[in-house]
């Protein structure tokens, strides 16, 4: 009898963590086509990888399959260089020129005998190695070693994203996160096929990167944050590893230094910034729009320029954030030959401008980016310009904006955002006059007034954040709220192997 009982219990434990086909799997972002296939293949001990031989970040992709599988399956896969006559029991990762793909675009195809994973870029075989790492069992995600059967359901996937840009922000400023918490979120981003992470690295409340030209940025406006807690920073050498770790995961680091308000911290830091050439006092609380650099002063001028080349030099990616939002202590000419001098800083440095909505009323190069977020005149202006927008409206993507009114963390200024309404909204649809072509993709901010931790950001970021991934990847014509809610429900168990402390919202429950 007990043996009976056994074997119900292994069936039972089979049964539940091995999708039963491909288009039952709760893949997020939804793939843009799914179809079904025959059996399905079961990932063993004796799996190869077969590769390109020669190709590094072919090789470098084989490593890290291998390692997201090692700690749960406790197999050690083997990377081998192609070898046309295996016929099964293989993954392989290939680079090929199929245009339908672009840039991070791939085709996976999963049969009994084999997967076979081929792309244009390394970036689209990471994106397919994500939806690899779905379609297996959830506990796939443990940092133990598991027993099941890790199966993979037969079918043909051929997905690309509908936006370039599919970022996050994270306010470091407000309240300090550390540099191994930072690798933690990263590697959760990734799954969801987000590829910016946008850094909020300086505020009135702290300045959280070095600049070696101006350490005391760091050494006063870095000490301390909202609340009074100690604060922090990262050095540039934590800064370029922060970076490497991300880029390793097709993630672009977009670092923000916010001018010419926003800049307490550097004004408590020097006395020169301030016009009347005394420094301010550490400032902790929540109120902002305040504070400016004297733009009238050649110091604030050489301040500018050596932020901009020191941060230019240790970020790869294209882009530097100058934030320019809330200037309200600047006279608006001021602030725009103000912006339109940083801009030229920033190409001087060989890197392309972002800034919120409020740097459109400058001239802006064609190549910087407006990061849409309350004004859509300011959108327009942008778009008039050819510019591109990032859509970040606060109504929508603002992960610190509580989830309802007994969400006892965060913000409601821009309202309430529930699941539904967070994932409810197609971004060439949000301002008359700015479609597709005007657009370059989404961005989610979390501000943390009001997050201090890792576990508070967890529970205003997830699920929520799992929408807008969404929202950037997938076609409009084929997301859908009703479907999405059973997929995003059927998803929590990946969320729970990840021990992350998502938001549980009563639309799930039912
Ligand atoms: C507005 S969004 C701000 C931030 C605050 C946020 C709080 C933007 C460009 N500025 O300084 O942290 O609201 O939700």
């Amino acid at each position: 009898k007990m043996k009976i009982w056994w074997g119900y219990l292994l069936l039972g434990i089979v049964a539940c963590t091995s999708h039963p086909t491909i288009t039952e799997a709760p893949l997020i972002p939804l793939p843009n086509l799914v179809k079904e296939g025959e059996g399905k293949f079961t990932l063993g001990d004796d799996t190869q990888i077969l590769i390109q031989e020669n190709n590094k970040e072919l090789q470098r992709m084989g490593n890290y399959l291998v390692n997201l599988v090692r700690p749960s399956t406790g197999f050690e896969l083997e990377i081998v260089p192609y070898d046309t006559t295996r016929k099964s029991g293989f993954i392989s990762l290939e680079l090929e020129s199929d245009p339908k793909l672009g840039d991070e675009g791939y085709r996976l195809e999963i049969k009994p005998e084999f997967i076979s994973l081929s792309a244009n870029t390394p970036a689209g075989i990471f994106h397919g190695i994500q939806t690899i790492r779905q379609l297996l069992p959830n506990n796939i995600e443990s940092k133990g070693w598991f027993w099941t059967s890790w199966e993979i359901p037969s079918g043909l996937i051929v997905d690309k994203p509908e936006y370039a840009y599919r970022g996050t922000m994270l306010d470091v400023a407000r309240h300090f996160f550390e540099k191994e918490e930072l690798k933690r979120y990263i590697d959760i981003l990734a799954l969801y096929k987000i590829n910016f992470l946008h850094l909020h690295l300086t505020d009135d409340q702290g300045w959280r990167i070095e600049v070696k030209s101006w350490p005391k940025l760091t050494l006063i406006g870095g000490s301390t944050e909202v609340g009074g807690g100690v604060g922090g920073f990262y050095t540039q050498n934590e800064y370029k590893e922060i970076v490497q770790y991300a880029l390793e995961r097709y993630i672009t680091i977009v670092p923000e230094i916010d001018m010419p308000g926003h800049t307490h911290a550097a004004l408590a830091s020097y006395p020169e910034l301030n016009c009347d050439g005394k420094a301010r006092e550490n400032y902790t609380k929540t109120q902002v729009g305040f504070s400016s650099l004297c733009l009238t002063e050649e110091i604030t001028y050489q301040f500018v320029d050596d932020v901009v080349r020191e941060i230019s030099a240790i970020t790869p990616g294209p882009y530097i954030h100058i934030g320019g939002d809330e200037a309200h202590a600047t006279e608006l000419g001021d602030y725009i030959l103000f912006i339109e001098q940083v801009q030229d800083a920033v190409n001087s440095y060989g890197k392309n401008m972002i800034g919120w909505d409020e740097v459109a009323q400058a001239a802006l190069r064609p190549e910087s980016l407006v990061q849409f977020w309350s004004n859509p005149e300011n959108a327009k202006l942008g778009a008039d310009q050819g510019v591109k927008i990032i859509m970040s409206p606060a109504w929508k993507t603002y992960l610190d904006m509580q989830y309802d009114s007994t969400t006892h963390l965060g913000l409601h200024w821009a309202g309430f955002i529930e699941l539904d309404s967070a994932y409810l909204w197609e971004p060439s649809e949000l301002i008359e006059g700015i479609g597709k072509d005007e657009i370059i993709g989404v961005e989610a901010p979390l501000w943390t007034e009001t997050i201090t931790n890792m576990d508070e950001l967890e529970y205003m970021v997830f699920p929520r954040l799992l929408g807008i991934a969404e929202v950037g990847w997938t076609r409009n014509e084929k997301r859908n709220w009703g479907e999405y809610r059973k997929r995003l429900k059927k998803h929590l168990n990946r969320l729970e192997a990840l021990e992350v402390d998502y938001y549980s919202s009563n639309l799930l429950k039912k």
